[in-house]
């Protein structure tokens, strides 16, 4: 690769300036300094893209087409640097400049496109499938509105739309020369083809969208690798010039212009929520079609046989959002390109492959008949006729079983059932741990494990350590570098290297130390945005993810309001001091979650500001959780809150985002948790509370009693009764009565406590317990922390990836010729 010249640089970032903004640099504000500065990584960007998709045409390798509604990429401009490898060159050229790096990547707001976990797992995927020098396109929704700004105001969560188009994406490529029609809505007409001897279906009086691809480009780390996300955007087919005296057309030109605003107009931010939006079913078939037919195209350019597509394409369904992409392609093989049935089917279904990221009930699509197929009429002729083929062979394994029919169809009871068509239809089912899989297997699709167990896998999720460590914690990046070599960067298990150092005191200062200044970087942080001053000698607790009742973000408050009243009753006792750090945003219509935030601010109010306490407690409830800050928080932390109710979260991936940044775990037996205890061992991690097959014998046998606990429990009466009595809520008592609600009335739900918080409060308090007093031995601690990071290489999304690929895609590595 070419070598990064300082001065051509900043040349070129003075010359982008003066043409963006006619402005000298002196003049430029820092906003204006990161777009020059991103047109001009830009540059360096481009030449490597062509040489990429040069190479691809040359080599013609087999494509991951990663299908998702979500990519939540956070910011482009410093991941993209780090990437080049040229980060620290152009942070001396700024600085010769006299702007500070940080300061202006601080000025490029997050590509939120993405809810959460499933959001940034496919952005990690991009960073590992480029760094690993494979074909692939990220396939998306290029979203006005992203994921909400959140506020917080008197407490409550606020918020506020994320216009991050605002001055432009510096990174991204209108192509609209790769544009593609999709349609909606009229009717299907069934005419006979003599020709052919077949039916043909012709879709009519529709409407229609054009979607126009925008590029987006994912570098990989120091291979020369540019790969694409490419996120779709919707214009009206027709211009506003149509004859005023056709009023029906004029009408209907109206109508299209509106669909075509609406449909990218803003992700929605309801994870784990399925609430049956014709909006939302709108979206996934718009950027599913466009994608197919922009595969099918591509494919057609160098190949002839339509039959073997799957040979040079596979996609990647993440989640059942982009389901329909399997009937899309049924239409595209039989009414565009002639194939039967049967033969569409094989290309399908070994083309087609699908990830489960949940086994929450609540988060299954299900589409009303007559919705669904009033919107594609011939999508949903396509899955009537897979549905009537599926049953059949369900009725030829299981004779005069209906019970199984009634399980499995893919259309039953009114409802498309878009998991069901997603395991008919794929030639893989995967889950996102282990546990999650086995679950997946043993209960929540056992039926079809049963029928067809050879299309089950499991998939760990990772993370990449790029923009986790490298990016995000360079002092501690920088200190392995320095003691093990540079290789964990693309080969993260070579970290296990520092495993020798674990008991070498003065790398254990080395290591606490740079821990320390992370911890002085985010109380900064949180002084300048929440204003509130923490003590970065206290142990800072984090739990940062989505709010959602099976994360447990109420038990954490419950046990900081449980800790309090300790301190409060016996001041003297010794309480090593601690800092509860929470980020979260609750779905904007999730009353329970956006109720838990107000109790976590209320209680951080109290407590903050009660001088009787000497610091020793404080909560910080940051604004506005994102990639950006998580890259700062995952650095600073000691403690690695992963505690939901077992069985419940996947996988999770913050956990290894923390371990890799040296904070052990405290947490259930759940997703992924279970191989981070098996990784570094369960005495450098903080295990407790039911196991998944206790919550499940539970779920499905009763037994499980809350008020067992309250009446039988005076901390946890006690801290139950503080919700309801206004110790939080002085001037109005009633504020928390559904939290207090949700877990002893039985009313407020078919079973109260559903995710077992008063099961395992004391277990909980007691790993808490266990904590502080591995904190205090601070060798020991340092040792633990480290082995966490030592043992953490399990966790890249490069290993996700290169199992995806050998298991599942099977494609090709693309080598780059040397420049
Ligand atoms: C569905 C229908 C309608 C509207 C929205 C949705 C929707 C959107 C987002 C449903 C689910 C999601 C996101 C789910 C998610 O993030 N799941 C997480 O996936 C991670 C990656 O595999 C896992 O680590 C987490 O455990 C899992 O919760």
């Amino acid at each position: 690769m070419q070598k990064f010249d300082k001065q051509a640089f900043i040349a070129e970032v003075k010359d982008n300036v003066k043409k963006l903004y006619r402005k000298n640099i002196e003049e430029a504000d820092k906003q204006q300094i990161f777009q020059a500065v991103s047109y001009a990584v830009k540059d360096t960007i481009i030449d490597n893209w062509m040489m990429t998709q040069k190479e691809y045409e040359k080599q013609d390798p087999k494509y991951v087409y990663y299908m998702s509604m979500e990519f939540l990429m956070g910011r482009a401009m410093g991941n993209n640097l780090i990437n080049l490898t040229e980060y620290d060159e152009v942070k001396e050229a700024l600085d010769e400049l006299g702007f500070d790096l940080n300061v202006i990547e601080d000025q490029e707001p997050d590509a939120a496109l993405g809810n959460g976990g499933l959001g940034r797992l496919a952005a990690c995927f991009l960073d590992s499938l480029a760094t690993l020098n494979y074909a692939a396109y990220g396939c998306g929704i290029r979203y006005r509105y992203g994921m909400f700004k959140q506020k917080i105001e008197d407490g409550y969560q606020i918020e506020v739309p994320d216009n991050w188009l605002k001055n432009g994406n510096p990174f991204e490529l209108r192509r609209p020369e790769y544009a593609k029609e999709v349609k909606f809505g009229g009717y299907v007409r069934v005419e006979y083809d003599e020709k052919n001897h077949r039916n043909n279906f012709i879709q009519e009086g529709y409407q229609s969208v054009r979607a126009v691809p925008f590029d987006i480009p994912i570098v990989g780390y120091n291979n020369g690798v540019v790969n694409t996300l490419r996120v779709w955007d919707a214009e009206a087919i027709v211009d506003f010039q149509l004859d005023s005296f056709n009023k029906g057309d004029y009408m209907n030109a109206v109508e299209q212009e509106n669909l075509a605003k609406n449909i990218v107009e803003v992700l929605y931010p309801a994870d784990e929520h399925y609430a049956g939006k014709e909006l939302r079913l709108k979206q996934q078939y718009f950027f599913i079609s466009a994608s197919v037919q922009a595969a099918i195209t591509k494919y057609k350019k160098k190949h002839s046989d339509i039959r073997k597509f799957y040979e040079k394409a596979t996609f990647q369904l993440n989640d059942t959002h982009p389901t329909v992409a399997v009937a899309e392609l049924m239409r595209i093989l039989m009414d565009e390109e002639g194939l039967g049935w049967d033969e569409a089917w094989e290309v399908t279904t070994k083309t087609c492959a699908y990830t489960n990221h949940t086994i929450m009930a609540e988060a299954l699509e299900k589409w009303p008949i007559e919705l669904f197929s009033r919107l594609l009429p011939r999508i949903y002729q396509i899955i009537e006729e897979i549905n009537r083929r599926f049953i059949e062979e369900i009725k030829a394994k299981y004779p005069g079983n209906q019970d199984k029919i009634r399980k499995m169809a893919i259309i039953y009871d009114g409802q498309v059932k878009m998991a069901h068509l997603a395991i008919a239809a794929g030639y893989s089912v995967n889950g996102v741990a282990v546990l999650h899989t086995e679950i997946l297997k043993k209960q929540e699709l056992k039926d079809f494990y049963e029928m067809m167990p050879e299309k089950f896998n499991n998939k760990t999720n990772g993370i990449t350590q790029r923009r986790f460590l490298l990016h995000g914690n360079p002092l501690l990046a920088k200190w392995v570098t320095a003691h093990i070599g540079d290789g964990w960067i693309t080969n993260l298990p070579e970290i296990h290297k520092m495993a020798v150092y674990v008991d070498d005191p003065k790398a254990q200062q080395e290591f606490m130390n740079i821990k320390y200044q992370n911890k002085v970087r985010l109380a900064k942080y949180i002084r300048e945005h929440n204003g509130i001053e923490v003590d970065p000698r206290s142990i800072f607790d984090v739990q940062v993810k989505r709010l959602h009742e099976y994360k447990r973000q109420l038990m954490n408050i419950l046990h900081v309001m449980y800790l309090y009243n300790q301190i409060k009753d016996h001041p003297e006792m010794d309480f090593y001091p601690r800092t509860f750090i929470f980020g979260a945003k609750a779905a904007a219509g999730y009353r329970r979650a956006k109720l838990t935030i107000k109790l976590i601010n209320s209680v951080a109010d109290v407590v903050n500001n009660d001088a009787s306490i000497n610091g020793k407690l404080k909560v910080v409830f940051i604004e506005d959780y994102r990639v950006s800050n998580a890259e700062l928080i995952f650095a600073a932390a000691d403690v690695s809150e992963q505690i939901s109710t077992a069985s419940k979260e996947a996988s999770g991936t913050g956990n290894m985002k923390f371990m890799l940044n040296g904070a052990p775990t405290l947490g259930t037996m759940d997703g992924a948790n279970v191989e981070i205890v098996q990784e570094v061992g369960k005495e450098n991690a903080f295990i407790f509370g039911l196991t998944a097959q206790q919550v499940i014998d539970y779920e499905n046998h009763g037994g499980y009693n809350p008020m067992d606990y309250f009446n039988n429990d005076q901390d946890i009466r006690r801290v139950l009764m503080q919700l309801i009595n206004g110790e939080y809520a002085p001037d109005d008592t009633e504020r928390f009565r559904d939290l207090y609600n949700s877990l002893l009335n039985t009313k407020s739900s078919d079973r109260a406590d559903t995710y077992f918080i008063l099961a395992d409060f004391k277990s909980y308090a007691a790993a808490q317990r266990e904590v502080e007093k591995a904190y205090r031995d601070e060798k020991g601690w340092a040792r633990m922390a480290m082995l966490n990071m030592a043992c953490s290489g399990k966790f890249t999304s490069d290993r996700t990836i290169q199992e995806y690929v050998d298991e599942l895609w099977h494609l090709d590595k693309v080598i780059m010729p040397e420049k």
